[in-house]
């Protein structure tokens, strides 16, 4: 390793001990940045880096609320509003038992080389809570967060920074969040993304990030003269990402084969298509964080405590959560003959995993595949500002383009003279030119 960049590394790591997710998710943005940065003394003059890896502010606060039975439950709730060279903090809440400032930090950090890869003016930002919503009743969700809104509605705002859904934050919670925040401010403003249809969301924003990761693992596969046709593909996960995901890929060709939770995976040889996909919506919705009941449903079989990663499959997406697919997992995937992984998941793959994909077959990184969901949320901000609403083929048409976009951008970035593509390098320097362009324009800020 180049002993600059080593130097560099040394000086975020003693900075920021104990932060693994947030350490992986540099080293891998700096690695790949790193001869470009060199070839631009401007950048270095600003020192760029050292100042994007820095959250501009991090706000950290108390969540105190009842439970049903009376008992008084405390929180951690965070806002990491990392970067807003290109536009207002912009990305999601996850409300999950891991969440933590590191992750959080991780998850915006990402979130700001993503949004800039959607060309829509969107800085970037993560928030959330070690709140855990399984089994949790509807009134304690509302409680909850509303308690959570009651802090962060004076840090957030349509020109300020604008959450959104992740992990455990879906359109339920969106309408508590939003409720309590136009109650607050005593204004109906577009200050969320992934709201309900009948207050100002948009179309396509529940199927955005999966439609979008298919696409772009579609334009993964053309720019290699092949399609989705006939290919079988594992997802993990069984949320709105890989929901998604099925129903696009479905509709062009492929067969999705695996389907997994917290409790193991299922495997469906014949394919999760039509009303098994609109199942997905029921599991999910009971809040119980299973798959189980999907294989006893239909009769197929359910692998406890294993992850899909082990079937024969053409196509691996991880649509669940960070690190989910680890070096044995992307070796077993290959010699079983998988010839490409993209992450719908943030960071779904380990360090190790995603070189290995990106040297042996194709990979695809989670802030180009999955960036689909945020860019809706980008065209959601633009119809609240407009008072317009679009409609389904509007939307998709630009969700589609984006994600063209993003694979052109990745290409242009990241292709070597081989002719292969490193998705990585492409996604990471296409992300980060824009924002270095724009804090140098406004100065030391
Ligand atoms: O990880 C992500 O891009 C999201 N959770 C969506 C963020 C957003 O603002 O729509």
């Amino acid at each position: 390793m180049d002993t600059k960049l080593k130097a560099f590394m040394d000086g975020v790591r003693l900075k920021n001990p104990g932060e693994d997710e947030f350490l992986q998710a540099v080293q891998e943005v700096v690695e790949t940045v790193w001869d470009f940065y060199m070839e631009n003394p401007r950048y270095q003059k600003a020192k760029i880096l050292d100042r994007m890896i820095e959250p501009e502010r991090v706000i950290m606060f108390r969540v105190p609320w009842v439970d049903d039975k009376g008992e008084v439950q405390v929180n951690r709730g965070f806002r990491v509003e990392y970067n807003s060279a290109i536009g207002p903090y912009k990305g999601g809440l996850r409300f999950h038992s891991s969440v933590n400032l590191s992750g959080l930090k991780f998850l915006g950090f990402e979130q700001t080389f993503k949004n800039s890869l959607t060309s829509l003016p969107m800085g970037g930002g993560k928030g959330g809570s070690d709140f855990n919503p399984r089994g949790k009743s509807d009134m304690e969700i509302m409680r909850f967060c509303q308690s959570f809104m009651c802090e962060l509605f004076r840090h957030i705002g349509p020109n300020t920074d604008v959450p959104a859904g992740d992990i455990g934050v879906g359109g339920r919670e969106i309408g508590y969040l939003y409720g309590m925040y136009k109650k607050l401010r005593n204004e109906f403003t577009g200050v969320f993304t992934g709201k309900g249809r009948e207050y100002g969301g948009s179309l396509i924003r529940p199927e955005a990030t999966g439609y979008g990761a298919i696409y772009f693992v579609r334009e993964m596969l053309a720019l290699k003269g092949e399609s989705l046709k006939g290919k079988t593909i594992a997802l993990s996960g069984f949320g709105n990402v890989a929901w998604g995901a099925a129903i696009k890929a479905t509709e062009l060709g492929a067969k999705v084969i695996t389907l997994s939770g917290p409790d193991g995976y299922i495997y469906d040889p014949d394919g999760i298509s039509g009303e098994k996909i609109d199942y997905m919506i029921e599991l999910r919705a009971s809040n119980m964080d299973v798959v189980q009941p999907y294989a006893e449903k239909y009769g197929v079989q359910f692998f406890a405590g294993k992850r899909p990663w082990e079937q024969k499959v053409d196509i691996a997406i991880p649509c669940a959560i960070q690190n989910e697919l680890n070096e044995e997992d992307a070796r077993k995937l290959i010699a079983n003959g998988c010839q490409l992984i993209a992450e719908a998941s943030n960071m779904g793959c380990t360090a190790e995993a995603a070189n290995l994909a990106t040297k042996e077959i194709s990979f695809g990184p989670g802030k180009a595949v999955n960036a689909g969901g945020v860019a809706v949320s980008g065209l959601e901000m633009t119809q609240n500002s407009m008072r317009l609403d679009w409609t389904r083929e509007e939307v998709d048409a630009k969700l589609n383009q984006i994600m063209i976009n993003i694979h052109n951008t990745c290409v242009k970035f990241g292709q070597e003279p081989s002719g292969k593509v490193n998705y990585i390098k492409g996604a990471n320097i296409g992300g980060f030119v824009k924002v270095a362009e724009a804090m140098i324009a406004q100065g030391l800020v």
